[in-house]
C-alpha cells in the first residue's frame, strides 16, 4: 500500500471545503478514541461531502473512554452537529488492561487544546449495541471506519456475528506490514487489543487496513496549516492549535512533520483512490513473546503456500 504524493495537500483541501452531507453520501461510522490525530479526521469527516457520519463510538486508547466520550462530545458541539450519535463503547480492551497515550496527544487527549463544554448529549445506547442497530437498519450500506483499538468492532461481531455481511465494509487505521511504534513489531491501536484485531480482520467482511507503512507518508507540517490559519472559525482554530501541538512533537523527535494517520483512513474512506492497496492475507499476532499485536501480513498475497510440492518435471 502506498499513498500518492498529493495526500496530504488533498486531505488539507477536503478539511476546508464545508459542504452539507449529501443524500448519496457514504453512510460511516467513526469508532474512535479522540485523540489528536482523531480529532483531524472527525473534522475532515464532517466536512466532507462524500461522508455521511452517522455516529461516533468511543472505545478506550488514546485515552479512556469517559475522556473520549467528553472529547467527542464537545467536538460535536462546536462543529455544530448534536444531530450525530455519540456513544460510549467498552472500558477496557478484551483480555488485557488499559494502557493510554497522554505522552503523545496530551493531558485531555486534544493535545491540551481546551474546547467549552458540549450542548450535545450522549447516546445512551452502549457503542456496540449501537453498531449492530445501524447496521441491521442500513444493510450494506455502512461503513464501519475504527480509528482505534478494535475493541468495539470486536464486541459487535461476538454479539452479532449477523452484521458482518450486512457491512458494506471496513477502512481501519492501524497495525503495519514493516514495524510498529509501540513495539518493533506492533502498531497502538493493535497492540492495544490484538484479540479483538484478530475477530475483526478475520470476520470475512472486506477490510482496508490503513497502517502505519502508508500513514508515515502523510507528514502535515507548519507550511501546510498555514492554509488553515488563513480560515479563521471555530473549527478551523481547534484544528489549527492540535496540528500544531502534533508537529511540535514530531519535531521534537526529529520528524518533519506529523503523521495523519486517522485522517487519511477517513482519506480513503472518501477516496480509495488516495492509496494502492495490494490484497494480502493478515492475521494478527496475539501470542508473540516480541511481537503480539503485530499485523502478520503474508506479502505473496496468499495464504499457507509453504508447503513442499513436487517440482515442475515431476521427478521430485
Ligand atoms: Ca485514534
Amino acid at each position: 500500500m502506498r499513498i500518492l504524493s498529493e495526500g496530504i495537500p488533498l486531505l488539507l483541501a477536503l478539511l476546508l471545503t464545508v459542504h452539507p452531507a449529501a443524500g448519496a453520501a457514504r453512510k460511516i461510522i467513526i469508532d474512535t478514541d479522540p485523540g489528536t490525530d482523531d480529532a483531524i479526521a472527525i473534522m475532515l469527516a464532517l466536512n466532507s461531502p462524500e461522508l455521511d457520519v452517522r455516529a461516533l463510538t468511543i472505545v478506550p486508547g488514546n485515552v479512556t473512554t469517559a475522556k473520549g466520550l467528553d472529547n467527542a462530545l464537545r467536538m460535536m458541539s462546536l462543529a455544530g452537529r448534536c444531530d450525530i450519535a455519540v456513544a460510549a463503547g467498552a472500558r477496557q480492551p478484551l483480555f488485557q488492561k488499559l494502557t493510554t497515550a497522554e505522552f503523545f496527544h496530551g493531558q485531555n487527549g486534544l493535545g491540551n487544546v481546551e474546547l467549552p463544554v458540549s450542548h450535545c448529549q450522549a447516546d445512551v445506547r452502549f457503542g456496540p449495541d449501537l453498531i449492530i442497530e445501524m447496521v441491521h437498519a442500513n444493510p450494506h450500506e455502512i461503513t464501519l471506519v475504527p480509528l482505534g483499538p478494535l475493541t468495539n468492532v470486536a464486541m459487535a461481531i461476538q454479539k452479532d456475528p449477523s452484521i458482518v455481511p450486512l457491512v458494506k465494509e471496513v477502512v481501519l487505521m492501524g497495525g503495519s506490514v514493516s514495524g510498529g511504534n509501540v513495539s518493533g513489531a506492533a502498531e497502538a491501536n493493535i497492540h492495544n487489543d490484538p484479540e479483538a484485531a484478530q475477530l475483526v480482520f478475520q470476520a470475512g467482511w472486506p477490510v482496508t487496513m490503513v497502517g502505519l507503512d502508508v500513514g508515515n507518508m502523510t507528514l502535515l507540517t507548519r507550511k501546510h496549516i498555514e492554509t488553515l490559519a488563513r480560515h479563521p472559525g471555530p473549527v478551523s482554530d481547534f484544528i489549527y492549535k492540535v496540528a500544531v501541538f502534533r508537529i511540535a512533537f514530531s519535531e521534537k523527535l526529529g520528524a518533519a512533520g506529523a503523521a495523519m494517520y486517522d485522517p487519511l483512513a477517513v482519506g480513503v474512506a472518501i477516496d480509495a483512490t488516495l492509496v494502492e492497496a495490494p490484497l494480502l492475507h493478515v492475521d494478527v499476532e496475539t501470542k508473540g513473546e516480541f511481537t503480539r499485536g503485530e499485523t502478520v501480513a503474508n506479502r505473496n498475497g496468499r495464504n499457507e503456500l509453504n508447503v513442499l510440492a513436487r517440482f515442475a518435471d515431476g521427478d521430485h
